[in-house]
């Protein structure tokens, strides 16, 4: 966010991503150990678990259907991949290689260093995972990520994704309709503003422990209808498996009408608010960035111009589009004309 003159490492063909941790390969483990679901306390396992990790192949960690009686009692058991993808979202551009798009990432609380993030995640322990529910709703409570998964309608779409540093991509998330999360959630009608919050664990994320000067965790919010719009989304996959945790594992936030950092990743807690709450990087630089943060091609960063991306892996420039080429969905939130992203 701070930097932006860097030129884009993603796009380095030599690069090759991590392999994606498998949760199914942790489940398979755990299975074969009689272990599966006895709810067994991590500490002296874990260091099997992660080995298992480790050697689990590419193909068996990179998702697909979760075998039968593998998911935890409650849920039934339900194929994720692959998701029916919905029609309703095209794009102008051809996907980003998968590679260069988990080679190129913002995740501060690994580092800022956007071709280093996924050479800095091997510790971080994307299940079990909780996610907890607060505030303004009939009834506060906590969930696996996995559980609250199998309840809702999962797809595929094709989205664009546009970073206030004017980097661009387009990659197939899979994922829930935020809107089908937050009827789940309840909240009263008092709420006006959801907030997320994201993990705070500096024994597994570097820069959580070194860059000290950041408000840790990171917290982002939207309003309401915002998020009740058709286009957010909950995203726990990408290119057809779970993400990897350079791009938000196990759960994350999808905004495309809006500048990235508003999409947050890694999520432990959504809490239903009345008020707007602030947000991490207004916090850090408030003349920059702000809680709206559509993207906009006729209002500039105080740095740098907005009117044109470029798209990792090609280099290709294109024009801005307002909201990002989703005005049709989203432009009737916000009926003033100049609303800018320090609004
Ligand atoms: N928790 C958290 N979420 C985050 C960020 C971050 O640093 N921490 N960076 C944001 C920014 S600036 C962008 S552009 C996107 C990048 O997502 P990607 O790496 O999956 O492309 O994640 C967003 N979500
Ligand atoms: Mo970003």
């Amino acid at each position: 966010m701070i930097h932006i003159s860097r030129r884009h490492p993603g796009a380095d063909p030599a690069l090759e991503p991590t392999p994606e941790s498998g949760y199914l390969g942790r489940r398979v483990f755990l299975k074969t150990l009689g272990l599966a679901g006895a709810g067994l306390a991590i500490g002296g396992a874990a260091a099997g678990i992660a080995a298992a990790e480790r050697s689990a192949s590419p193909g068996a960690a990179a998702g697909g259907a979760a075998p039968a009686g593998q998911v935890s009692a409650g849920s039934p058991p339900r194929a994720l991949y692959p998701a029916r993808r919905n029609p309703r979202f095209t794009l102008d551009r051809p996907l980003t290689v998968e590679r260069v798009a988990a080679t190129h990432n913002n995740f501060y609380e690994f580092t800022e260093e956007k071709s280093e993030v996924w050479r800095q995640v091997d510790k971080f322990r994307a299940r079990p995972w909780r996610i907890e529910v607060a505030g303004l709703v009939s009834q506060p409570r906590e969930i696996d990520v996995d559980d609250l998964i199998r309840r809702l309608p999962s797809e595929e779409r094709l989205y664009r994704h546009r970073c206030v540093e004017a980097w661009a991509m387009a990659v197939p998330w899979t994922g829930v309709p935020m809107r089908d999360f937050i009827r789940w959630a309840d909240p009263l009608s008092s709420a006006k503003f959801v907030r997320t919050v994201s993990f705070l664990r500096p024994d597994e994320a570097p820069n959580q422990k070194r860059a000290t000067w950041y408000h840790w965790p990171y917290y982002e919010g939207l309003r309401m209808d915002e998020a009740m719009n058709e286009l957010a989304m909950l995203v726990f996959g990408i290119y057809g498996h779970d993400l990897p945790v350079q791009h938000g594992a196990p759960l994350r936030v999808v905004t495309p009408w809006k500048y990235g950092y508003k999409s947050a990743k890694s999520i432990v807690r959504f809490e239903f608010l009345e008020r707007q709450p602030p947000t991490f990087w207004n916090d850090v630089a408030p003349g920059e960035y702000g809680f709206l943060s559509n993207v906009n091609p006729k209002v500039p960063h105080p740095r740098w111009s907005q009117a044109s991306e470029k798209l990792i892996g090609t280099g290709e420039r294109r024009p801005t589009l307002p909201y990002n080429g989703y005005a049709e969905w989203v432009a009737g939130l916000y009926p003033k004309k100049t609303e800018s992203y320090r609004s």
